[in-house]
């Protein structure tokens, strides 16, 4: 009887170790995938335009550009990052940042906020 209980008990255990593996769930990959926004320059307007936007902390954030000009991208994060952005389209991402706060994208060359990055 002792046997069989000793028995029955590794079994279960096993039983409990393949299922352990089986259950193991996939990372979500919400949080490391990047935001999307897409900005617009032409002639002294942007669009967004100080517009609030959500992002978690770490997140990055991908801005998809059209632009009539060249220009730079100002990032008021702790440090600053600072993205030049070619005319035509172009994509340029913003690091995650991890300080919660509110953040500003700005155009120093319309003197503008793009968007304020909400870091939650
Ligand atoms: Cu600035």
């Amino acid at each position: 009887m002792r046997r069989t209980l000793a028995s029955a008990a590794v079994i279960l255990s096993a039983l409990a170790l393949v299922s352990a593996c089986g259950d193991e769930e996939e990372p979500t990959s919400d949080s490391t995938e990047p935001k999307v926004i897409e900005v617009t320059f032409e002639g002294d307007s942007v669009t967004p335009s100080g517009d609030r936007v959500e992002v978690s902390r770490g997140q990055d954030v991908e801005l998809k550009i059209t632009a009539d000009t060249a220009g730079e991208i100002h990032v008021h994060s702790d440090p600053e990052q600072e993205l030049e952005y070619a005319e035509g389209e172009s994509t340029v991402t913003i690091e995650g940042i991890d300080q919660p706060g509110t953040v500003e994208v700005e155009s120093h060359e319309l003197d503008k906020v793009i968007v304020q990055l909400e870091v939650r």
